[in-house]
Order: C-alpha cells, then sequence, then structure tokens
C-alpha cells in the first residue's frame, strides 16, 4: 500500500522505469537486454539514489541558513545491513520500484537480496549507531556520522564439523553504487615523530608536532534519508591513503615490493573491521585507526564550523559531538592540540571548548572491555597528545585533589593514567572528563556506572552521568521486516503508529480478540515457515512451522549465557526421552551469532550447539518434539527474517552484564514472548509490556554481585539439580562429542568451580520458567494476548525516542 511520502519528483512507475533505462544505459553501459540482476540492482539504487540526493541538498541548505546546530556522531562501527528497501520505504516509493521493475520483468524482492550487507560494526554498539542515524534524519537533527569505510567488514562465519571458520568478507566486490567520493574532503593525518616547542614570548610556549608519518583521509559520503524523507543527513566514512601512491626511486631501483611499503601502510588502516566487541582489541593498528577517523573527522568539523562562523567560540553552541563508546576518545586530545597548536588558542580556552562539545555513551561494564593503551605506545604514536593527556590529568588530579577532598585511592581511580601495573592511558577516563554528559543504555547499566567503573568520576562530578536506553528503528525492525503485520494493525488501528510509535497502544484492546488473535497468529506463521524455508534450503533441515520457535541471536559471550540455553536443551532432551508419555510442547530452539576469532570459549559454545543440534536432530526417540538449530553467518539480513519468525526470544544474560540490548526489543515488538533476566533494558521492556506479559526469572543484578562477593558453591548447586547434574555430566562424559570426549571439559569445569556467569546457579529457575512458558503456549488465546501486548507496549523502544532524548538533554540541538 502507498505511504504518502516527500518525494519531491514524480512518482509513477513508467516515470521510474525511464530512469532505470537511463542509468542502466549511461551509468553503468549496459544494453538492457543483457542485463544481469546485479546490473538491474545498481540501477534501481542509483534511481532512488538520486532521488534522495534532491532531498539531501535541501537539508544541508536548511542548516546553513538557519545556522543550526550540527550533531556529529563519531563511531568506529556502523552495522547498517542493506540499504536499498530502508531508502525505498523511507521515500515512500516501494510500490512504485515494485512496478518500474515488474515491467521489464525483474522481481524488486530477488535484485534486493543481491545488495551485499554493509556490516562495519560487530554487534549492538555497532547496530545501535545504523539506527541512530535513521532516527537522527527521521526527527529532523542536522547530524552527520563519522567512521571508516573499512574494505572488509564483519567476517563471513562458515562452518567446518560444527566449528567455526572466519572468512574475509567482500561488500565491496561491486563497489558500492550507494556513495560518493569525496576526494576534496582530504585531510593529513600523522603518526609518530617529535613535538618542538617554540617560545613566542615569555609566557606563551607554542607546541608544534612533526609527525614521522602521514597519510590521507578521504570522505566518502552515504546519504541517509528519514522516514518520509523529511530530511537527508550523510554518513562520512573515511578512506586511507598514502602521501606518495609509489616510491619511485625505490621502484626503479628494482624494489618493487618496497615502493608499495608506504601506500599499503596506509591503507591497512581502513582495510578491516577489528572482529571483538567485548574486548579491546589491543594491537597498535586499532589505535592507529582511531586516531585516523578522530583526526579526519575533528579537522573536517572545524573547517565546517569556520566556513560559516568567524572562530571557535560559538563551537559548543553549534556542535555536538557524541563519541559512541571509547573508540574515538582520542578525540578529546585531538581537538585540544587542533585548537591550541593549529589555531593558536591558548590551553584552557581550548579544554573549555572541548568539555563543553563532547559527549561520551558507554556501552559496557564488562572490565576487560575498557580500552586502556600502554603509555609507551600511545607516546610513541602520538608524542603531542600524550603531552596534552597529562596536561588534563594534572588539572583533574588537583581539582579532585583540592575541591573535592578525595583520597589517594579515589585519585588513583580518577587518573587518567593507571599506575597499577604497566602504566597505560584509560580511554574511559579521558572520555569522562572530556565530556559534559556521560550516558548508559538502560536505567539498570546507568546506575550500575556510577556505582562501579565510574564510581570515583561521578562522585567528583555529579551531575554528568545520565540514562539514555536505546531504542531500535520501528522502519527497519517492523515495517520492512513484517510487512504483513504492519498491513494487519493500519486496518486494526490506522497510520498513526507509522509516524509515532507509541501509538502502537492503541492495539491493546485488540489483543484480547479472537479473530484479530487468529490474523496475528496467521502472520507470524507465514513468517516461521518463511525461515524454515531458509533453515532448509540453506542446512537441508526441515522445521516444523507449528513448532515453538525458540530464538537466541546474537554475539556467542559467555556472559550472554548461550550456553545455560544449551544445558536447558539437553535436559529437556533427557527428559523427552525419560517421559515418552508426557504432552511435551514441540520446540525448535534457533541459535546464531559470531563468536571473536580469539575467543576462544565463545568458538567452544558454538560446536557444543552443533554437536548438541546433531545428536538430538537424529535421535528418533525425540520425534521431532525437540529441535536445536545454529543457522551459520548472522548477519543484519538474516536478523530480519528471524525476528518476526520468533514465538519466544531468549534475553538471558547474566544480571548486571548485558548494558541494554535491542534484540531484546526487536523481538517483543514483532509479538514475540520473553524469557529473560532483570538485565538491561529488560527491566524497562517488563515495566512497559507489563510482568504478566513476559517471562523473568533467575537473580538480580544485586544477588548476583553480592553472591560474586561472598563466594558459592557452584558444585553443591549442580549436586542438589538432577536435571543440571545429567546435562553436565552428558556434556563432560562426551555424549555430543564421541570424537573427543574432552572436548568441552573446559567449558564443564568452568560451571562446577566458579560459575562465574551463574549458569548452575540459574539454572533451575530458568528450567522452570521454560516450562511454565510451555504452559502458556498450550493455550493459544492466552499466548496470543500475552504477545500481542508485547507488540501494542513496544512503541515507546523506538530509536526515535531515544534520539529526541538525547537531542533534547544532551546535544541541545533539532
Ligand atoms: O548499546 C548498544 C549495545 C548494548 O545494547 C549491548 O548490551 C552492549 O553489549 C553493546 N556493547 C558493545 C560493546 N562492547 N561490549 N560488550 O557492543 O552495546
Amino acid at each position: 500500500e502507498k505511504i504518502p511520502s516527500a518525494a519531491p519528483r514524480a512518482s509513477n512507475s513508467e516515470v521510474l522505469a525511464k530512469e532505470i533505462i537511463e542509468r542502466l544505459t549511461y551509468r553503468i553501459g549496459k544494453d538492457p537486454k543483457v542485463a544481469k540482476p546485479h546490473d538491474w540492482l545498481t540501477a534501481a539504487i542509483l534511481v532512488v539514489r538520486d532521488r534522495i540526493t534532491d532531498n539531501w541538498m535541501e537539508s544541508t541548505r536548511k542548516t546553513y541558513s538557519t545556522n543550526a546546530k550540527r550533531v556529529y556522531y563519531l563511531s568506529l562501527e556502523f552495522l547498517i545491513g542493506r540499504l536499498m528497501r530502508d531508502a525505498v520505504t523511507n521515500i515512500g516509493l516501494m510500490d512504485e520500484l515494485r512496478d518500474a521493475l515488474a515491467s521489464f520483468g525483474v522481481d524488486l524482492d530477488v535484485i534486493a537480496t543481491l545488495e551485499p550487507d554493509a556490516a562495519l560494526g560487530n554487534g549492538g554498539l555497532g547496530r545501535l549507531a545504523a539506527c541512530f542515524m535513521e532516527s537522527m534524519a527521521t526527527v529532523d537533527i542536522p547530524a552527520y556520522g563519522y567512521g571508516i569505510r573499512y574494505v572488509h567488514g564483519l567476517f563471513r562465519q562458515q562452518m567446518a564439523d560444527g566449528w567455526q571458520v572466519e572468512l574475509p568478507e567482500t561488500w565491496l566486490a561491486h563497489g558500492n553504487p550507494w556513495e560518493f567520493e569525496r576526494r576534496e574532503s582530504s585531510y593529513e593525518i600523522g603518526f609518530g615523530g617529535s613535538v618542538e616547542t617554540v617560545n613566542v614570548d615569555e609566557e606563551v610556549t607554542r607546541y608544534v608536532w612533526k609527525p614521522a608519518e602521514r597519510v590521507i583521509a578521504t570522505a566518502c559520503d552515504t546519504p541517509v534519508v528519514g522516514w518520509r524523507a523529511k530530511r537527508v543527513n550523510t554518513l562520512r566514512l573515511w578512506t586511507a591513503h598514502p602521501i606518495d601512491p609509489i616510491l619511485l626511486d625505490a621502484f626503479n631501483a628494482g624494489d618493487h615490493i618496497g615502493a608499495l611499503r608506504e601506500s599499503n601502510k596506509a591503507e591497512s588502516l581502513a582495510r578491516v573491521l577489528y572482529p571483538a566487541d567485548a574486548t579491546p582489541a589491543g594491537q597498535e593498528l586499532r589505535l592507529r585507526q582511531e586516531f585516523f577517523f578522530s583526526s579526519a573527522s575533528l579537522q573536517d568539523i572545524l573547517r565546517r564550523h569556520l566556513q560559516q562562523y568567524p572562530d571557535f567560540t560559538s563551537l559548543p553552541d553549534k556542535v555536538a559531538i557524541q563519541l559512541n563508546d571509547t573508540h574515538p576518545a582520542v578525540s578529546v586530545a585531538e581537538l585540544v592540540r587542533l585548537l591550541t597548536d593549529v589555531h593558536g588558542m591558548d590551553f584552557e580556552a581550548a579544554w573549555d571548548i572541548a568539555r563543553h562539545t563532547f559527549s561520551y555513551t558507554n556501552h559496557t561494564l564488562l572490565p576487560e572491555a575498557l580500552e586502556t593503551w600502554p603509555v609507551p605506545l600511545f607516546e610513541r604514536l602520538l608524542p603531542r597528545h600524550m603531552q596534552i593527556v597529562y596536561a588534563i590529568n594534572a588539572k583533574i588530579l588537583l581539582e579532585a585533589r583540592k575541591q573535592k577532598a578525595h583520597s589517594d585511592r579515589e585519585v588513583q581511580n580518577i587518573s587518567l593514567i593507571d599506575e597499577s601495573g604497566d602504566r597505560r592511558v584509560r580511554m574511559g577516563n579521558l572520555a569522562f572528563v572530556g565530556s559534559h554528559s556521560i550516558n548508559g543504555v538502560s536505567a539498570l547499566h546507568t546506575e550500575l556506572m556510577k556505582e562501579t567503573v565510574f564510581a570515583d568520576l561521578h562522585r567528583l562530578y555529579p551531575e554528568r552521568i545520565n540514562n539514555k536506553t536505546n531504542g531500535i528503528t520501528p522502519r527497519r525492525w517492523l515495517m520492512q521486516c513484517n510487512p504483513e503485520l504492519v498491513t494487519l494493525i493500519r486496518g486494526a488501528i490506522g497510520d498513526e503508529f507509522m509516524d509515532n510509535t507509541e501509538a502502537l497502544q492503541a492495539l491493546d484492546p485488540f489483543a484480547d480478540k479472537p479473530d484479530f488473535q487468529e490474523k496475528f497468529a496467521a502472520i507470524k506463521r507465514a513468517n516461521k515457515v518463511k525461515l524454515a524455508q531458509l533453515v532448509q534450503s540453506r542446512m537441508g533441515i526441515r522445521l516444523d512451522p507449528s513448532a515453538m520457535f525458540d530464538i537466541q541471536i546474537k554475539r556467542i559471550h559467555e556472559y550472554k549465557r548461550q550456553l545455560l540455553n544449551i544445558v536447558e536443551a539437553i535436559s529437556l532432551y533427557d527428559q523427552i526421552r525419560s517421559h515418552p508419555e508426557k504432552d511435551w510442547v514441540p520446540r525448535v530452539k534457533l541459535f546464531a551469532g559470531k563468536a571473536a576469532p580469539s575467543y576462544h570459549n565463545a568458538k567452544l559454545i558454538i560446536k557444543l550447539a552443533n554437536d548438541v543440534a546433531r545428536v538430538i536432530n537424529n535421535d528418533p526417540a525425540v520425534r521431532g518434539l525437540l529441535k536445536v538449530v545454529f543457522i551459520p553467518n548472522y548477519n543484519v539480513s538474516l536478523a530480519e527474517i528471524m525476528v518476526p519468525a520468533a514465538d519466544l526470544s531468549e534475553q538471558i544474560s547474566t544480571a548486571g552484564m548485558e548494558a541494554s540490548g535491542t534484540g531484546n526489543m526487536k523481538f517483543a515488538l514483532n509479538g514475540a514472548l520473553t524469557i529473560g533476566t532483570l538485565d538491561g533494558a529488560n527491566v524497562e521492556m517488563r515495566d512497559w509490556v507489563g510482568a504478566d506479559n513476559i517471562k523473568i526469572f533467575g537473580m538480580t543484578a544485586e544477588e548476583v554481585s553480592k553472591v560474586r562477593a561472598e563466594g558459592h558453591n557452584p558444585r553443591a548447586i549442580i549436586e542438589q539439580s538432577r536435571e543440571l547434574s545429567q546435562a553436565l555430566q552428558a556434556i563432560a562424559s562426551g555424549v555430543f562429542s564421541p570424537d573427543d570426549r574432552n572436548r568441552f571439559s573446559g567449558l564443564i569445569d568452568g560451571i562446577y568451580n566458579h560459575d562465574w556467569f551463574m549458569v548452575a546457579a540459574d539454572f533451575d529457575a530458568y528450567a522452570k520458567a521454560q516450562r511454565e512458558v510451555d504452559a502458556i503456549w498450550t493455550d493459544t488465546a492466552i499466548w496470543y494476548s500475552k504477545t500481542i501486548r508485547n507488540t501494542a507496549r513496544m512503541g515507546w523502544f523506538s530509536s526515535d525516542r531515544t534520539i529526541r532524548q538525547y537531542a533534547g538533554e544532551i546535544w541541545r540541538a533539532g
């Protein structure tokens, strides 16, 4: 159905058809008679892009003419996925484009699947950045996303005998029709070298950084169109180039490889995304990437500011820079350097501007994920920034001692330099002191931030920490991925929810209506059939769409507890075999997700899921009542198929460890019941959907931290639970790994010996909750009354709401 759009030009399908042929002929150079599906896709994208470009220019002009404040979102990750459906939906051209392509015998749905996922991110943090970009355009905030245009995004995951194997991802193999290269927007980025001091007069000393190496950062722009094309913003990703493409002297002397050394070194900066999310990447190249994109972005921001304003005193009024985690935290020192060394400002004034311009989002409390850099490395690569970090540190520590009378221990925690072992620069502390706002991503996470990682900094600056609960864009995560449900909802409550997701609440009274339930269930079933077809074609496994589809998709991590889910599957398997007379609810447990390549236990968990799947799926005694499936190569496009097909959403992290979660929101919005712990945004989801419409189990964050502090005896817990001990014994004795009976002994020993992630401690509560979910499932009317209420009450979790809160309370923009 037609969605009214703000697209400015004639939009009928004949006009579009003409434009497609024009692009195919003159931009791609193909005769329609011989055009391949990929050519049609590129031609269609070029038509869409050109339409968006009109609004893009208009948006930019408006920002200039109104002197509006600009928001800059600095993020090392943007996990975008495919763009075509998103853009076409938002400009309201879906039906016309479909018809236009059909007139050439081309199926839009087929060519859309040829678009590669732009996987420039690892998981939640990167996907949030992508949702935010779309929402910033939707709520009409002049914004730029800044990041790196990685040649290779997140690795492709293949399974070899159930083990994860990482293969390079090549999203740019056919070029990228969405982007515009901006050669004129190029900046020099330095590394290494030394700092010279120049005494201007008796009081003023100037510092001149003489880098030993220099590379060029060049902008590549992708337009990001908001809902109904109201505004189009820019995602500006940097590519890296050498100053001299080839060292001719070396080449002429016969050193053909050496001649390209500089070029290779420069280009390596933007070659690959580091594939770790919850552990810092650690290597020098990563720090180089962080500085590279921070410096390029800041130079670009300052240049744009000076084009419009006389000097930088107005920077905090006209510019807000959001640091997405600590990855761009070096920006704090770089902005001070640019303002002082390059633009001649004094340190105090520059520091004041920086602090009022930056804000920082923290995405994890895991201590191992907080970035720190060894002082010698930082100093060698960024000698001037090291001086600036020391200067900032001196100011802050003096303030802590003098004004707030902090103790030695508190001062040590506040310091930008960790002196507890090898000296290291703490990027979290740098981001904190350099920002006027530090936000967490759910209410619980924000409170825990105040009590743990940033406790002492919070005491020093008690007004800075605030909460901004994450959200998801309802365009991608409802309208595009579940169009039939959208049609049903529009028929029931009208269209308001399409512009204001909270209007979904009007659906509440429909939750108990049998005819509405029936239609809702039919749509869920159709989505499950689609997923079952995918599983059949990719993996040769047949799934019964009338079984409960129980789905856990996310990065593989011990704290996310895929292991708890697998152990429960084994226990259920045992019970189905021992009690064939019982009325078991048929279930399919689906998993997908990638493990960081160096994360040994996470990779073992994937192998375990596959080993368990093989045994359970091939055991005739199970009679198809339970299936376990691990779908390889999880990405945004796969999520778009799995999310609408879920009956049950697994959000079962150890309480206190998942900062927010956003998958939890996607599932509930699409009518799944959540089984979850009181962790991250699950807590607020319970408040919105109502405690009766979500299955909460297990220890609270407070209980977890108490047990950890006091110590617990997991072995005793296991021995008291027959189901748990049997399941763990089965794994440990090699029932699922006859070829290598000790394969999983490390994982199981971990549960017996310390159970850091509370798998044993929460098992009984989890298993009980699962059987309660079964009981709900058997009463279809109750099941759908709950799941429809989830859809009706999840509107608050739109990223439009989140962005409005950032804009109003942090950026003061828009
Ligand atoms: O804020 C987005 C997202 C949260 O929803 C997840 O809970 C959180 O784990 C994730 N954090 C990261 C970074 N590091 N880690 N872990 O991806 O951010």
